[in-house]
């Protein structure tokens, strides 16, 4: 919990840091730090209502390696196509240090 908390502070520290420097090169640049993702996963639970699933995902290249965590999901009629136990690739987009889940595909 406290590495999670961290690395959270580390984050915002360096998204601040960097929105800095832009600021200096452009000041249309906005310095959102604005990722997309393409990763691989199994579903383990589904909570509709506050709009995240758990899923034990593949490494997500560049970003992180093979875990299982919780995600949001930006719409919630996105859940509802997918079950626990479903294979998925699906959309991260990071933004603002916010991972959201844009898209998700099931694997047959
Ligand atoms: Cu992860």
């Amino acid at each position: 919990m406290k590495t999670k908390l961290f690395i959270l502070i580390l984050c915002l520290f360096v998204t601040n840091l960097s929105c800095q420097t832009s600021e200096k090169n452009s000041e249309r640049n906005q310095a959102v730090v604005k990722l997309t993702f393409q990763a691989k996963g199994v579903v383990k639970e589904i909570n509709l209502e506050k709009k995240k699933l758990k899923l034990d995902h593949e490494e997500i290249k560049g970003y992180m390696e093979a875990m299982t965590m919780d995600f949001y999901v930006n719409e919630k009629n996105l859940l509802e196509n997918i079950k626990v136990g479903d294979k998925i690739n699906f959309t991260l987009k990071h933004e603002a240090g916010i991972d959201t889940i844009t898209e998700i595909r099931k694997i047959q």
